[in-house]
């Protein structure tokens, strides 16, 4: 092994209880915390109860509700509560509903570098802006991290991103991942590390590295990571917590498997179009689209430095008459900033709709922009149907970039408007953690709240001997967990409630699917590349899973969705031979004859005999060992709970 090392395989070789660091093999890896947000925590904890594991076993856990606030009726209500009681009970702090984003919140309050952090939301990576290894994963991963199991990865790509020079004018960090998006696509970071070096990283500020990190998550990658440098010690000690910085980087000279190059000083702005993360192009092809809605925040671009450059670009001006401007602080931190900095109240006479700390909009959840509009958002996910409308057209750029169209009413060229401004990070920032409960000293003495919608978890039946069903859907490129389970408002708080929110699986795809699914008795699905791209929601599993969906025969898997899937029993099968894609339709029944032996013996791919039309294909099973005792268990709660042999029993639907 190389003695120059990159920081990655630093942090992993530190972290390694299972495995071997050669590229594909399945590693195990020590983690040190989690994190959990309200849309996929309940799951999370009904499942950790049902390990029956008396407290957590990391270092620090922590349970956010930031996703499901809108509070229509009582159920997100119910889940908070059920939230609050399961974080003292069994050991974790709990950010209470105000607190802010998962991501910016832990950024700010608990990340540490060097450590790893696993969180049930696919931009958990965002502490990777100070060094952290943190994995987006399922929540039934997060629970069975917390129970003081490794997690599970193949070991990866490392890429090096080489940073040279600097940001100019309006180009930021928002640019920098756009770029790489535009470059690499939507599924270019599958089976890679992210590792960013080189001169142009010291000019970033932690913020601005986290909006690259945060959006690593958009390229399907396994993480991304910078080094932990002067720059993060000052932002750890602005936040209190200059104790928990350790310098960290790759040795001079450290080797990658990849590697790619950015130009800081020839980045200009940039936008994605709509439908798709990576459909990037120049802002200046766009100057005179007419835009409808502007959304500003979500945990990608919500911080002090992006709210008070937003705060410049409206200073005395006022949101063009045919929009709406919405804005969300990324947390209670940066709000407070903002109010006694007198940024907060420039927004408000600009006409800004001032939302509260939280996802808002990003995943649907209010400010559902009007029919056929166009809303320019400084998000990260612009997937068909994602902001809770259909025919809306999402486009995704910079604060800066969002607040000039803001005024102008149509996008414009920051450039052509004002000076850059470059607002570093501050020395102080306020410290206030009362919003955040530690674990009860007293835990036994805990009744944990459970509204009614709050259903018992459900899991499948041990792997039959034999696949057979019918192709309920057949399914494109890039499909994401947003097609195959929506989020949305109404759809969002039904997250404890399998029975409930099953009933909208594939529901903007095909309103037809459920009542198919259910008529056919399950079946399987047909997907071309990167299936599951986007969130880390379990649900997009669990959901065909209790509707019988027992396998998914693709071209390629993105990275969390395929675990998620193992996970819940269903079987990733991989077409060996691309082609053969198009010989399976909606409708055609298949078969593999003999599943459960080829998963158990270790064989490598399974025969999928299309009996319709009387062809087969050969699927790889890309499955490590552990992913193997999964599925045969019928997912990993069966397989951890026959492992330590726990008593209570989660409903079982047949495979
Ligand atoms: C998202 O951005 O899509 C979400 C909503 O935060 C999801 C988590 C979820 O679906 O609850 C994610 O990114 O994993
Ligand atoms: Fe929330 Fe959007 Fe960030 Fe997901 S991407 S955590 S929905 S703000």
């Amino acid at each position: 092994m190389s003695v120059r090392q990159n920081l990655s395989r630093k942090l992993i070789a530190a972290h390694l209880v299972e495995g071997r660091m050669e590229l594909g093999e399945e590693i195990g890896l020590r983690v040190d915390q989690t994190l959990t947000q309200d849309a996929t925590g309940t799951m999370a904890y009904l499942q950790f109860e049902a390990m029956g594991v008396p407290r957590v076993k990391t270092n620090l856990s922590v349970s956010y509700v930031d996703h499901n606030m809108l509070q229509a009726d009582s159920k997100n209500a119910d889940d908070h509560n059920y939230l609050q009681d399961t974080a003292a009970r069994y050991g974790l702090y709990f950010s209470r509903p105000g607190n802010g984003i998962c991501h910016q919140v832990h950024l700010e309050r608990f990340s540490v570098p060097g450590e790893t952090l696993v969180g049930s939301d696919s931009h958990s990576p965002t502490c990777g802006g100070v060094g952290m290894l943190a994995f987006g994963a399922g929540g039934l991963e997060v629970a069975t991290s917390m129970g003081g199991l490794p997690y599970y990865i193949r070991m990866p790509k490392i890429v090096g991103v080489e940073l040279v020079g600097t940001l100019r004018e309006w180009a930021s960090a928002k640019d920098v991942i756009l770029e790489l998006l535009r470059r690499l696509s939507v599924s270019g970071g599958r089976g890679r590390i992210l590792e960013y070096h080189g001169a142009g990283v010291a000019g970033l500020e932690v913020p601005e590295r986290a909006t690259i990190t945060y959006m690593g998550a958009e390229m399907g990658a396994t993480t991304s990571i910078f080094p932990s440098d002067a720059r993060t010690r000052a932002f750890l000690q602005a936040q209190g917590r200059g104790q928990t910085w350790r310098p960290l980087a790759s040795d001079r000279g450290a080797e990658y498997d990849e590697l790619v190059v950015i130009d800081l000083d020839a980045l200009e702005p940039l936008i994605a179009r709509p439908d798709s993360p990576d459909n990037v192009v120049p802002l200046t092809e766009l100057i005179g689209t007419p835009v409808d809605q502007v959304a500003i925040g979500s945990c990608t671009n919500s911080s002090y430095q992006d709210l008070l450059t937003v705060a410049r670009l409206l200073d005395g001006k006022i949101a063009h008459p045919r929009l709406s401007l919405v804005i969300s602080p990324g947390s209670r931190q940066v709000y407070e900033m903002i109010a006694r900095g007198g940024a907060l109240a420039t927004l408000l006479s600009a006409g800004a709709r001032m939302l509260e700390a939280a996802c808002g909009p990003c995943p649907g959840i209010g400010a559902v922009p009007a029919s056929n509009a166009v809303s320019l958002r400084s998000f990260n996910r612009n997937f068909p149907g994602r902001c809770g409308s259909m025919d809306a057209r999402v486009y995704l750029a910079s604060p800066a970039v969002c607040a000039a169209a803001a005024v102008a009413g149509e996008i414009v060229d920051p450039r052509q408007i004002a000076d850059a401004v470059k607002i570093r990070a501050p020395r102080h920032f306020p410290i206030d953690d009362r919003m955040i409960e530690p674990p009860a000293a007293d835990p036994d003495s805990v009744e944990i709240r459970r509204g009614p919608n709050i259903k018992p978890i459900v899991t499948r039946g041990a792997l039959p001997d034999r696949l057979h069903g019918e192709v309920l859907l057949k399914l494109g490129d890039n499909v994401s967990t947003d097609k195959i389970l929506p989020a949305m408002a109404h759809i969002l708080p039904l997250r404890s409630n399998l029975p409930a929110i099953s009933e909208y699986t594939f529901s903007t795809t095909d309103p037809t699917f459920v009542a198919r699914a259910k008529a056919a008795n399950g079946g399987v699905l047909v997907a071309s590349r990167n299936y599951g791209q986007g969130s880390s929601r379990e649900h997009a599993a669990l959901a065909p899973m209790f509707l019988g969906v027992s396998a998914v025969l693709a071209i390629s898997f993105a990275r969390i969705h395929q675990s998620n899937l193992v996970n819940f029993g269903i079987v990733p099968l991989v077409f060996a031979d691309e082609a053969d894609y198009a010989r399976f339709e909606q409708g055609d029944v298949i078969e593999v004859t003999d599943v459960r032996e080829s998963v158990s013996s270790g064989q490598e791919s399974v025969t999928v005999l299309n009996l319709t039309r009387g062809v087969r294909a050969i699927a790889r099973l890309e499955l490590g060992t552990r992913a193997r005792r999964t599925l045969l268990a019928g997912g990993l709660l069966n397989a951890v709970r026959a492992a330590s042999g726990a008593k209570r029993e989660p409903t079982a639907v047949p495979a």
